[in-house]
């Protein structure tokens, strides 16, 4: 049988040549590396777990929760509050920041994350996922509040997310590449199956909620209506859409192939720059995508340098293969020049 490189010798062997991953940060990966397995578990059970449907409540964004959104929470929770690697945490389900309690040892880490990112898909049986957002608390007092976790996600000491799909894959960085993990639902082990990721520069693949078109700024409709005049266009190439309604679906879509996701601002809501959330979705993301040699920014400014000044801030985002989020972006700044 094929040798095979496990999540922990991964880490230790990133450790012992890179540096990149002390103790605590290689405790802290391997346990939420663990919740997400019991999440998958959780998820694959559908209508067999009574997990699917919605849980009666609202988050903090004032989105219905579905049961497994509620779950997925409580395992993250619970699998990381005791080890003595966290201060606190942060979730897109949490309205505040949840501090590590004094019975447990405190760390130097904070954790973020959207539990179960895509849930309007759940019911449906289409990709989900869990990502996740690694910061350092700056400063040594033992105190900590939603301050601590506004730092722009160039800051960030590791990123990941997990898609629960046809496979459950664990993909992660600690900003010395990109790698992912494929669970071995046999040995309940997460296998090393690529390592250093590249996402093409150039693609032929766009992601973006159509319906949206009528909503949307000129620089964003220009670059769509480019892509489909295809071959016979300013492009001179045809282009493929896809659209999951699964940031994690489709951000993994894009890693494995190139391409280029987009939720941009749009008239909907004017007073919000974007959908997405920049703490625990847009910054994981697209420190994930910069390190497999990709690109993320808002429209005009890179997502990573953005300083957040709320926990649940939202912001635009275009993310993926080089060349084209500098198009995109090229021409929003186009635009804020006239
Ligand atoms: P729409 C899921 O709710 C999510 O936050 C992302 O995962 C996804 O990319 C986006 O929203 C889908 O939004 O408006 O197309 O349903």
């Amino acid at each position: 049988m094929a040798r095979q490189t496990s999540l922990t010798q991964y880490l230790v062997e990133q450790q012992r040549e890179h540096g990149h991953i002390p103790q605590e940060l290689r405790l802290l990966i391997e346990v939420v590396a663990r919740a997400c397995k019991r999440i998958a578990i959780a998820v694959n059970k559908g209508a067999l777990g009574d997990v699917l449907g919605t849980a009666g409540s609202e988050n903090v964004q004032g989105e219905v929760q579905k049961k497994l959104d509620i779950i997925a929470n409580e395992v993250l929770i619970e699998a990381n509050e005791w080890g003595g690697h966290l201060a606190a945490m942060a979730s897109e389900e949490m309205d505040g920041i949840y501090v590590v309690p004094n019975r447990y040892p405190q760390g130097e880490y904070l954790l973020l994350f959207d539990p179960l990112d895509g849930s309007s898909n759940i019911d449906v049986n289409v990709s989900i996922g869990t990502i996740f957002s690694v910061l350092r608390k700056v400063g040594h007092s033992r105190g900590v509040s939603e301050d601590d976790f506004l730092q722009p996600g160039k800051q960030q000491a590791a990123a990941g997310y997990c898609v629960y799909g046809p496979q459950s894959m664990l993909v992660l960085t600690v900003g010395d590449g990109v790698a992912v993990f494929t669970l071995d639902r046999e040995t309940g082990s997460w296998v090393l199956t690529q390592d250093q990721v590249k996402i093409p520069e150039d693609t032929k693949e766009f992601a973006i909620n159509m319906s949206n078109m009528r909503h949307w700024a000129p620089p964003v409709k220009r670059y769509i209506d480019e892509c489909l005049a295809g071959s016979a266009g300013p492009r001179a190439k045809d282009f493929n859409m896809r659209w999951v309604a699964s940031m994690v679906a489709d951000v993994h879509r894009i890693l494995t192939r190139g391409g280029v996701f987009m939720y941009p601002w749009d008239q909907r809501e004017p007073d919000k720059p974007g959908k997405l959330r920049l703490m625990y979705e847009a910054n994981p993301m697209a420190f994930i995508v910069e390190q497999a040699g990709g690109a993320a920014t808002n429209g005009t400014e890179r997502i990573m340098s953005l300083h957040p000044t709320k926990l649940h801030e939202r912001v635009a985002v275009v993310l993926g293969s080089k060349n084209e989020v500098e198009r995109f972006t090229a021409y929003h700044l186009e635009a804020a020049e006239k």
